[in-house]
């Protein structure tokens, strides 16, 4: 074979054509290492979030695609801060670092620095805090507070829980009918409501608001559960009054056989479990809703008995909804104490990663609504739910 030789003298220009070849490589290789530690490949917004609070960036590839006009939103306490961490901690790593969907955060009182600062570091889209307007947070101007402060004191002989709060009560008259009319929430069209100590269990891979979009759904839960009578005595009542006063707001596909065994007679304490929700605010921003809240407050059991938003916002849903709007997320695996949804399915929850043990889910037990909400929309059950039932 012949030798493949290069002439003398045009040795030496080789070697240094190759030294010179491996000094640029070199040179590359480092300019491209510096550039990627840098900002190039960091989201999101630059360091200014929020207007004045400067945060270190987060270190996620921003998100270029589409997104819904949607939001997280928390009502909060300053004191909530440490509480509520970790819950933002878990929905940012489970779903929203992928999307970067804003927050909202809603207080009676400003914001400290504190807060804004701290939260604002955790929140991957953009953070805006608002002020609750004093008007919103007392008691309306049609109640009678000497009546309300008789309830309180019965109830607190009756060991009911948060009955002799008045805080507890203005907290569930704003989220019943009153944070989706909040300034900053007009930007959006879609939210998703978290509280402290909540912790989300499964990797969500896929945009939830655009599936709620996409599917024509505009009430969506995690758990149901019955409320305790003793806080919602005339609920039920009141409502019949306004449902024969409204009829046009019932829909016609509505999922009253979810509230109701007896049709409408009685309410059977059903509700979805409002510290999570992810909803439409058209719902309620809705004439039917704006109608049925307004009954509610001037008939005055947020502060006469304790009534909720929780079972305030699923009748509303249960009554004004077609049932093909209302949607049950059954593998998101969650927790608000002292419940937890953990998918009994474990294909589910290896493939999305859940750090729950399924024998600790709440969803089938008798005492929750899940399986009522299955049988009266004919749907089928998770594979093994029997074994958690009882
Ligand atoms: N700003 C403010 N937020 C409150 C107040 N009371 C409760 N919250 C918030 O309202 C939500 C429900 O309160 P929480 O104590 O979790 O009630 P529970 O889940 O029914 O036990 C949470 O997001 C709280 O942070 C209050 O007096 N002021
Ligand atoms: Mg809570």
């Amino acid at each position: 074979m012949a030798e493949f030789k290069i002439p003398q003298g045009k040795e030496r220009f080789v070697k240094l054509l190759g030294l010179t070849v491996i000094g640029l490589l070199t040179l590359l290789v480092i300019f491209n290492g510096t550039s990627f530690s840098g900002s190039s490949s960091l989201s999101s917004g630059g360091a200014i979030k929020s207007g004045k609070y400067k945060v270190d960036e987060i270190k996620y590839p921003k998100y270029t695609g589409k997104k819904e006009k949607a939001t997280f939103v928390t009502l909060a306490r300053n004191s909530d801060l440490y509480s509520l961490l970790p819950a933002i901690k878990s929905v940012e790593d489970r779903f929203n670092h992928k999307f970067q969907y804003d927050w909202v955060f809603l207080n009676d009182e400003e914001f400290t620095e504190e807060f804004q600062r701290v939260t604002t570091s955790m929140v991957s889209g953009k953070t805006k805090y608002g002020l609750i307007p004093k008007e919103q947070w007392t008691f309306p101007p049609h109640i009678d507070k000497e009546k309300a402060a008789e309830t309180r004191n019965q109830m607190k002989e009756d060991g009911i829980i948060y009955g002799d709060s008045i805080p507890y009560r203005f907290m569930c008259r704003y989220e019943s009918g009153l944070f989706y009319r909040h300034p900053l929430m007009e930007d959006y069209d879609w939210y998703w409501r978290v509280e402290p100590d909540i912790k989300l269990y499964c990797d969500i891979d896929y945009d939830v608001f655009k599936f709620m979009k996409d599917y024509y759904k505009k009430y969506a839960f995690t758990f149901s559960i019955k409320e305790y009578v003793g806080t919602i005595k005339t609920l039920w009542d009141t409502t019949k009054e306004f449902m024969t006063a409204h009829p046009e707001h019932l829909a016609k596909n509505n999922m009253l056989d979810f509230i109701s065994d007896d049709d409408g007679d009685t309410y059977n304490l059903c509700h979805f479990w409002s510290n999570f929700e992810i909803a439409s605010l058209d719902l309620w921003r809705s004439k039917a809703y704006s109608d049925y809240f307004d009954w509610l407050d001037q008939a005055g059991g947020f502060f006469y008995e304790r009534w909720g938003d929780a079972p305030v916002h699923s009748i509303a849903a249960a009554l004004f909804l077609d049932r093909s709007e209302i949607h049950h997320f059954d593998s998101m695996g969650y927790y608000h104490p002292p419940f937890h949804q953990c998918p009994v399915d474990e294909d589910v929850r290896l493939n999305h990663k859940c750090d729950c043990n399924p024998k600790d889910d709440f969803t089938w037990k008798s005492y929750s609504c899940t399986t009522k909400f299955y049988t009266v929309n004919g749907m089928t059950k998770p594979k093994g739910w029997h074994l958690h039932a009882g």
